[in-house]
């Protein structure tokens, strides 16, 4: 039986190479369908021979608990970012100052997710998203789904690590959401999100439902395979079946390079894949070394990122939206428009300042315009379409969801509801309290929390904790079950670390950062709240206007109230450093040179701390090298050997990445 699967299972990976690598099928879908199945049934008959790559691993697997978590070995680096031609320029004289003779590799820039793929011995067998750089996470079964990447490699190349981009074809990202809409499931924003959102799924089925694609545009690391030019990699790569960055050319004159990108921008709109830009990149793996990298990015390569998709529609209406810390935001309200990929029915208009200089009217046909992640807005009224009945608009003098006066400063834009007890802004607070990066309370959405307010249920985050089953359940449409699951939600968070509860309390400028920050330096949330002025802004990260916020909030009794109730409910108040994730198990560290934050003892400790040894000399089983000022041999070694070295920044980020 074991062979029988063994053939079977060569058969259909052939077949399926055949398929999407060749585009020469030799076997119609139906039959490949039933012999698929024929494999499936087997597997599961026979589950110890199943083999270790399968094209049955193509539907998907059990579900996860969660991702593991991948330290990359080599960092996935991210690109400078240039807006204009000139910097582009700069770019170039840089690099042809060391290399007069340079030649730069032009591709589009894919907007996707990236991900890195290893294959041992021509297997593929781990995958990771890029998560900040250093430590990703683990998605191998549902990279598995994604029919473009290759199972295993025609040839047995002892180790290749190549770095894609995940992306979601226009077409699939219009036909997904035109189910969800039908299924009344919350729509994706853009392709972006959607391939984002279809590979972070912990059930392995579900992407394999989603229609990801993946473009590979680097190789990271490899034993067995080495060329001298990222361009020949690229075709190397194609040869083992990878779909590369489409159209990749090689240019040495810069105005070439330019007449290139604005060749693909110009090609942006038809192209089944969203793209934001172009990368421009060294060819020469040598020259690529030599420039090196700053602390942040490759010197070797910059993104060209095209200036935000524009589009004309018309503003049915202006609303006005009261955020957590009281600001009024006027939104333009607009006759939606698919715009960079996503619809856009909402544009900011920022503050009255800006509606003035503008001179927008309700009924007025607009530009629009959206980059990326950022919120639409409101670049241009077209004064010649602006009907007769074109209304103008007035910020208001009440809080719309309030009623109380609203305080308007004369030298500054800004409105503000100041009432503590406004509605709107006790929403948002507990809407923030509750979030994943805060307390991290599952099952409490807007609309539930909307209720919770509106049947005077709560008030504030601490009246979270004195809801009872009972109270939930008389509400409609809640069940018994429902309601159980909140009040365990809501009872987990009270054990949640003080650095969260820090930053759910929502002071300005605290974000999650701050708030680990705070509760490290000050280890219980009653030395928080007593800290001065001095005592918060000797503390590296915290400048003088955060401090400002933070002794301005706890001079509230408002809030200083909140949180002696929040204590008396139980909710933990003191910094706990936990047991780390084992982060990095199996992998061992040398330590070289004079880190400036740590002792070698204390980065040793931290390194044991997350389940990585320390070792005293470089050899080929070291995984990295964490090099300090005036490292000398160690690091040279670790160079010649191809290990990766880090320099004291990265193996902070690595650090602080636990948690
Ligand atoms: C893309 C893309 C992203 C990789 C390491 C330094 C340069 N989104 O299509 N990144 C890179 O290259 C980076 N190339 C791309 N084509």
């Amino acid at each position: 039986m074991e062979e029988k699967i063994r053939t079977l299972t060569e058969k259909l990976l052939y077949y399926s190479r055949k398929y999407y690598v060749d585009d020469a099928p030799e076997i119609s879908d139906y039959t490949y369908d039933q012999l698929l199945r024929e494999l499936k049934a087997l597997e599961e008959q026979y589950p110890q021979f199943k083999q270790p790559v399968s094209p049955t691993d193509r539907v998907g697997g059990e579900a996860l608990k969660e991702f593991s978590q991948v330290v990359h070995t080599v960092p996935m680096e991210s690109l400078q970012d240039a807006f204009s031609y000139e910097e582009i320029r700069a770019f170039d004289q840089r690099v042809k100052e060391v290399f007069p003779d340079a030649e730069y590799v032009v591709e589009p820039k894919i907007d996707g997710l990236s991900v890195s793929l290893r294959y041992e011995n021509g297997v593929f067998v781990e995958g990771a998203t890029r998560g900040d750089g250093q430590v990703g996470e683990d998605v191998t079964q549902n990279l598995k789904t994604i029919r473009d990447i290759p199972l295993t490699l025609p040839e047995k190349i002892p180790s290749l690590l190549v770095r894609g981009e995940v992306y979601m074809p226009k077409a699939s990202f219009e036909k997904l959401n035109e189910e969800r809409d039908q299924e009344m499931q919350p729509l994706f924003a853009n392709p972006r999100n959607a391939a984002a959102g279809s590979l972070r799924q912990l059930d392995s089925k579900i992407t394999a439902r989603r229609k990801l694609r993946v473009f590979i545009f680097n190789l990271q690391a490899a034993e067995g395979f080495s060329f001298e030019t990222h361009n020949r990699i690229l075709h190397e790569i194609q040869r083992l079946g990878f779909p590369v960055t489409p159209g990749f050319q090689s240019f040495r004159d810069i105005d070439d390079v330019f007449r290139e990108i604005e060749k693909l921008g110009e090609k942006r709109a038809e192209l089944p894949y969203e793209i934001d830009g172009a990368v421009i990149k060294v060819n020469q793996l040598a020259q690529r070394e030599k420039l090196g990298r700053t602390s942040k990015f490759p010197k070797w390569a910059i993104a060209f990122k095209y200036p935000p998709e524009q589009k004309m529609t018309k503003i049915l209406d202006i609303a006005v939206n009261v955020g957590r810390t009281g600001v009024l935001t006027p939104l333009a309200v607009l006759e939606p428009v698919s715009v960079a990929g996503s619809i856009i029915s909402r544009a900011t208009l920022h503050n009255r300042d800006f509606i003035r200089e503008k001179d927008i009217r309700i009924g007025d046909t607009v530009m629009i315009q959206k980059a990326g992640d950022i919120i639409p807005e409101v670049v241009s009224v077209d004064l010649k379409k602006r009907p007769e009945t074109a209304e103008i608009f007035e910020m208001p003098n009440v809080c719309p969801s309030c009623g109380e006066v609203v305080s308007a400063d004369s030298d500054s834009p800004f409105i503000r509801c100041i009432n503590s007890e406004c509605p709107a802004q006790l929403m948002k607070n507990i809407v923030h309290y509750v979030s994943k990066d805060a307390m991290d309370i599952d099952g409490l959405g807007i609309s539930q929390i909307e209720r919770f307010i509106s049947e005077g249920l709560v008030h504030t985050p601490a009246d979270l904790y004195l809801l009872r089953k009972e109270n939930i359940m008389n509400l409609d449409r809640f069940g018994e079950k429902s309601a159980e699951n909140i009040i365990g939600a809501i009872e987990c968070s009270k054990t949640q670390n003080l650095d969260r509860l820090i930053y759910a309390l929502g002071i300005r400028e605290v974000g999650r950062k701050a708030g680990k920050i705070l509760a490290a330096s000050f280890q219980t949330m009653g030395a928080l709240v007593g800290a001065s002025s001095e005592q918060l802004t000797d503390i590296p990260d915290i400048g003088p206007v955060t401090a400002d916020y933070i002794t301005g909030y706890f001079s509230n009794p408002g809030n200083l109230d909140l949180i002696r109730r929040l204590s008396e409910a139980g909710v933990n108040m003191t910094y706990q450093v936990t047991e780390q994730t084992k982060i990095f198990e199996g992998k061992i560290f040398v330590l070289t040179g004079t880190l400036s934050r740590y002792t070698r003892e204390e980065a040793s400790s931290l390194i044991e701390a997350r389940g990585g040894k320390v070792s005293g000399s470089v050899s080929r089983k070291t995984t990295f090298v964490v090099a300090g000022e005036k490292s000398g041999s160690k690091a040279a070694k670790a160079k010649d050997l191809g290990i990766s070295i880090l320099t004291e920044e990265d193996f902070e980020a690595m650090l602080s990445k636990v948690d």
